[in-house]
């Protein structure tokens, strides 16, 4: 009887562990929200993140439409753009901010600025908040597309096992490009899902190490 009960025991342990070590949710939603030169502009999840995973991963891929008001509104500038950051877990009950940038750009001589903050509010809601929208000449911008949070225990591209994503995995990666080191896991290190270890993963986690989050990750299919 002991036995049964070590052995359903260690079942249920096993369980739990390999629950805990492949737990992970994507949620999606669909991003629409137009912001005017003057005015502020905000867009707020539809539901809130689980405060409790290890990594969070964000991706947005929005076509953006650039207008300038002349009588009516002329589109100066149109394309698709994806960004990507990432937050560490657990989300503390203050929430976090995530990325904070100072956006200036010139579109035909029209000189626009903006800060863009994304972050997580107490409530573990995620935000994306347009302030300060400036420009020469009365402008306007339009986005839509999609949101999406991989929420996930697994630290991708951290070779090291530390589940932090640095410059000792970078190295490491390089190491194992050159063959001097044991191949890892490809679902951990395949960072552009391409099925192939190569200088182009290296590279993702290179720019995701030294805060490029522009770059980083942008082909990471999840
Ligand atoms: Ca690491
Ligand atoms: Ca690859």
């Amino acid at each position: 009887m002991r036995a049964v009960c070590a052995g359903l025991l260690i079942f249920f342990i096993a369980t739990m562990v390999s629950g805990f070590v492949s737990a992970e949710s994507t949620r999606q939603w669909d991003v629409s929200f137009q912001v005017q030169s003057g005015q502020n502009g905000y867009w707020v999840s539809p539901e809130p993140l689980d405060p409790g995973y290890l990594r969070y991963y964000l991706r947005t891929d929005l076509h953006t439409v650039v207008e300038m008001w002349a009588i009516i509104w002329i589109v100066v500038n149109e394309g698709d753009d994806t960004g990507f950051s990432e937050t560490w877990g657990p989300i503390p009950p203050a929430g976090r901010v995530i990325t904070q940038e100072h956006i200036e750009a010139d579109v035909d001589g029209i000189f626009i600025a903006l800060d863009m903050t994304t972050w997580v509010d107490g409530d573990y809601f995620l935000h994306v908040d347009i302030e300060n929208f400036t420009a020469t000449t009365p402008m306007r911008v339009t986005a839509t597309g999609t949101a999406r949070v991989l929420e996930t225990d697994t630290v991708y591209g951290d070779l090291v096992a530390d589940d932090w994503l640095d410059g000792q995995d970078v190295l490491l990666y390089a190491h194992v490009l050159a063959g001097n080191e044991t191949t890892p896991a490809l679902w951990l290190a395949d960072m552009d899902s391409d099925g192939y270890l190569h200088s182009r993963d290296l590279v993702l986690i290179q720019n995701f190490v030294v805060g490029n989050a522009v770059t980083a990750y942008v082909d990471w299919i999840f």
